[in-house]
């Protein structure tokens, strides 16, 4: 049963043995019901890790947004997947691939006329329908997946919902001719999602009871999270830790190891405020050193510094018990690595914490250390001990700063270019 679930405390820096523990122990140790959730504007390389972890779980879950998501993993074969809806568990045959309550499908198009509509203040969405289908699903005239089980009563909301676009959006063309030919393709869906279709809440719930490990993906990250991001820049979601009770149907007491996916500088794609964000040639060397564009639409993504404020409010919010830095390799190229400590007013008043009003984001200035690079080529280094000293230096001033132990360290796209610390 659910009681008998003893979530893992929180650990910190002060759990000393979780350092010294094998990559093994470290991966069988994680609580039943774990996650693995973004702690930037996403893109850390989230889907890498799941796809790792995956053959040591049951289940893999995503819990909230949508096809917005884009997750880039490699098979043993070295062979490129990019996911976008599926959870990245996908690629091990025995684990089993839940879409959750919290997670949304949608017609793209109203997404691109709000986006036009907003001009100049565009959020710099995915285009994938997010934000009209999850203010759909809160207004109240959202369509589920179990309806399209009634094809009887499906044609009267499919019309609801397409006459309120049409209503809303004057180059939102729609009459009858278009929701026949809609329904028409939504019962060819139905016929193939059919066997595929189940009550996530009550599957969840059962499968924790029978003890099945379960490991929940999170799509984007805290950054763009709908309460806690840098709103109105963010997604329609909650890619942090309560977006895992609410968009899966299972107690927040039954959650235990979240895993917060770090990449060792910052991007962002879409508008938004950045505040270690580089500017022209600097960024240009990491978005190319990095190949920092999206995933799902191609876009360049925006290049900075790792930003420890930020990343500190985040870790608060999600209470990690361990990190995973990504990325590591790609700043190899760089002589000097800095890292945003600290926030100022322009007046020169200390910012304590991230802030939650916009405009002093949007105006703050950041205060940086500069640790030295390592000028040396760490993609094929598999053993803590054996990465550059000023490497390790710069993971270990991460974990000092933040107060989480980082577990894991990527070096590369494959599966294989995982440190285990
Ligand atoms: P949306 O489409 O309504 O969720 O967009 C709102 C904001 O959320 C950002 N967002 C993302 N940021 C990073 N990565 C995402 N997934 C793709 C990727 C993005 C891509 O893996 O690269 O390919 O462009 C993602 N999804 C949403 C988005 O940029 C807006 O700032
Ligand atoms: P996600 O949305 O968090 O899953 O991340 P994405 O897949 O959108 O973007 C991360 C990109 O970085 C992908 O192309 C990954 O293959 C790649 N990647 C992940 N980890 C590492 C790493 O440690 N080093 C390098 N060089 N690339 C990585
Ligand atoms: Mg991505």
């Amino acid at each position: 049963s659910c009681s008998s679930i003893k979530p893992s405390a929180s650990s910190s820096l002060s759990v000393a043995e979780s350092f010294t523990k094998d990559s093994a122990s470290r991966i069988e140790s994680l609580s039943q019901v774990s996650g693995v959730l973004g702690s930037q504007w996403g893109d850390e390389g989230k889907g890498k890790l799941v796809d790792i972890l995956a053959e040591h779980f049951d289940i893999v879950a995503r819990c909230q947004g949508g096809a917005n998501a884009g997750h880039t993993i490699y098979n043993s074969e070295g062979k490129k997947f990019a996911l976008h809806l599926v959870p990245s568990g996908i690629l091990n045959e025995d684990t089993l691939c839940v879409i959750g309550n919290g997670v949304v499908v949608h017609l793209p198009e109203v997404d691109g006329l709000r986006e036009a509509e907003l001009a100049k203040s565009f959020i710099g969405t995915t285009r994938r329908g997010i934000g009209p289908c999850y203010s759909s699903k809160v207004i109240r005239n959202g369509i589920r997946v179990c309806d399209l089980r009634h094809m009887d009563t499906f044609p009267q909301k499919l019309d609801v919902l397409l006459s309120d676009a049409a209503s809303r959006f004057e180059n939102f063309k729609y009459g009858p001719e278009m929701l026949k030919e809609e329904v028409e393709r939504y019962k060819r869906f139905a016929e193939r999602l059919e066997p595929f279709i189940v009550d996530t809440v009550h599957f969840m719930n059962d499968s924790i009871a029978k003890k099945k490990k379960i490991l929940v993906e999170g799509g984007q990250a805290t950054m763009l999270d709908i309460d806690f991001g840098t709103y109105p820049f963010v997604t329609s979601s909650s890619p942090s830790a309560g977006g895992i009770c609410t968009g899966l149907g299972i107690a927040p007491r039954v959650v235990g190891d979240l895993i917060g996916v770090v990449k060792a500088y910052t991007s962002r794609v879409g508008s938004g405020p950045f505040p270690t964000e580089i500017l022209g040639q600097g960024g240009d060397l990491l978005r190319f050193a990095g190949q920092e564009f999206g995933t799902t639409t191609g876009r360049p993504r925006r290049c900075g510094w790792l930003d420890v404020v930020a990343l500190k409010y985040v870790c608060q919010i999600n209470g990690f018990s361990s990190l995973n830095l990504t990325k590591l390799d790609v700043l190899s190229e760089f002589s000097e690595i800095q890292i945003g400590v600290s926030y100022k007013q322009i007046d020169g008043t200390p910012v304590e914490s991230f802030p939650g009003d916009l405009r002093l984001l949007e105006q703050l200035k950041v205060e940086y250390e500069v640790l030295p690079g390592w000028n040396s080529d760490i993609s094929s280094v598999r053993k803590y001990e054996d990465l550059p000293k000023a490497a390790q230096q710069y993971v270990e001033r991460i974990e000092k700063l933040v107060g989480v132990p980082i577990h894991y360290i990527g070096v590369g796209p494959g599966r294989d270019a995982l440190i285990y610390k």
